[in-house]
């Protein structure tokens, strides 16, 4: 679930989990000239594509990893000291990544779905095109009757402003202090979205009563086929639900537990897309060193069983041009018309996590 750097509690900072993300975090050392990030030793970063590649060279894994025996149609590797997670480097072609890609900025933020924006903003529609068309989002004014429409049943707030996509940051503002923010800004500050059920984050658990639509069915059969490896015999995975995560440079998410689904037998999928990361894999305990490893456009990480009760988060985000590892996206997103999907991605990742929740 998404955290802040300090979501892992006032007491943490001894914990070996938090101690793995304060090594692994993007630290700014200020040199003379200019502001570097600090060097971070690597060698201890499990990377599953190494991993892949000198098992279809030689067939081998190091000590630790085996491959599981499945009829999936690429290979899955498991961690001997943590049942039930699952690492299957490279799942999504390119053109899936691209698919994905642009569903997470253009679609999977439009409503019913809720965005970290709607707290302040409430719904907002196509946020991607007016980024894209240097929109500007205005409070407009409303009579008193359209205002106490607007109450928001989740976040509390008594009467919410009502806020609409203008050309010009003064055009239908409401007197002198008229508040606008620039779409663009709006864009780079998206931190997730949530799909199908709805989740609460002020109340940690989904809210079945928040309108909703089910999660795309292109999008189900995808979480479905990849959700295989880790299915109990004879079940499917029934996906209803998806949380978005949006990472910006230095942007992390905290040491947290997924325990608000009732069966734990089904994993969770989680596809990562964009700049590489690094993903902490704990134990049940905040005490137990994690393990890390790198997580790149494409990858799928399954969660499911006694994984499901294991500590995990996401320190890093790499996005300068030799560690983030996306130019097959260069090409992918090359036609002019997908310049700003392209742009966005060479600074971001994005995670889709696709839940069964009952
Ligand atoms: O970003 C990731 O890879 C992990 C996301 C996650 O752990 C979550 O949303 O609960």
């Amino acid at each position: 679930m998404y955290g802040s750097d300090n979501a892992a509690g006032d007491d943490s900072e001894r914990t070996a989990f938090r101690k793995a993300e304060k090594k692994y975090k993007l630290y700014y050392d200020n040199s003379k000239r200019k502001k570097q990030p600090r060097a971070v030793d690597l060698s201890e970063v499990i990377d599953f594509k190494s991993i892949l590649e000198s098992y279809n060279r030689k067939d081998e894994v190091p000590a630790g990893v085996f491959k599981l025996p499945s009829d999936f149609d690429k290979p899955v590797f498991c961690l001997e000291s943590r049942p039930g997670f699952y690492f299957i480097p490279g799942a999504l072609s390119v053109e899936e990544q691209r698919q994905w890609i642009t569903e997470s900025l253009a679609s999977f933020p439009q409503p019913p779905n809720r965005t970290n924006h709607n707290a302040i903003y409430g719904p907002i529609e196509n946020l991607f095109d007016a980024a894209k068309e240097n929109k500007v989002l205005v409070e407009v004014e409303q009579s008193p009757g359209d205002r106490l429409a607007e109450i928001d049943s989740v976040h509390g707030a008594q009467i919410a402003p009502l806020w609409k996509f203008s050309d010009e940051s003064n055009k239908s503002c409401r007197g002198d202090g008229c508040k606008s923010v620039l779409a663009s800004v709006l864009l780079r500050k998206l931190r997730w979205s949530t799909l199908g059920l709805q989740f609460d984050w002020s109340k940690r658990s989904y809210n079945i009563s928040l309108p909703h639509n089910k999660i795309p069915e292109a999008l189900c059969c995808l979480a479905k086929r990849l959700a295989e490896p880790a299915m109990p015999p004879g079940q499917e995975f029934l996906p209803e639900a998806a949380i978005v995560n949006y990472f910006a440079l230095g942007d992390m998410l905290g040491g947290h537990l997924d325990d608000m689904e009732k069966d734990w037998s089904k994993p969770i999928v989680s596809i990562s897309l964009g700049c590489k990361a690094i993903f902490l894999l704990g134990g049940k305990s905040r005490e137990d060193p994690p393990h890390a490893m790198f997580l790149r456009s494409g990858d799928v990480v399954l969660m499911a069983q006694e994984a499901r009760e294991c500590f995990h988060g996401v320190p890093r985000i790499f996005t300068d041009t030799e560690s983030a590892e996306i130019n097959h996206l260069e090409l992918q997103f090359s036609k002019e018309d997908c310049f700003p999907f392209l742009d966005n991605i060479r600074s971001s990742r994005i995670n889709i996590n696709i839940r069964q929740v009952f």
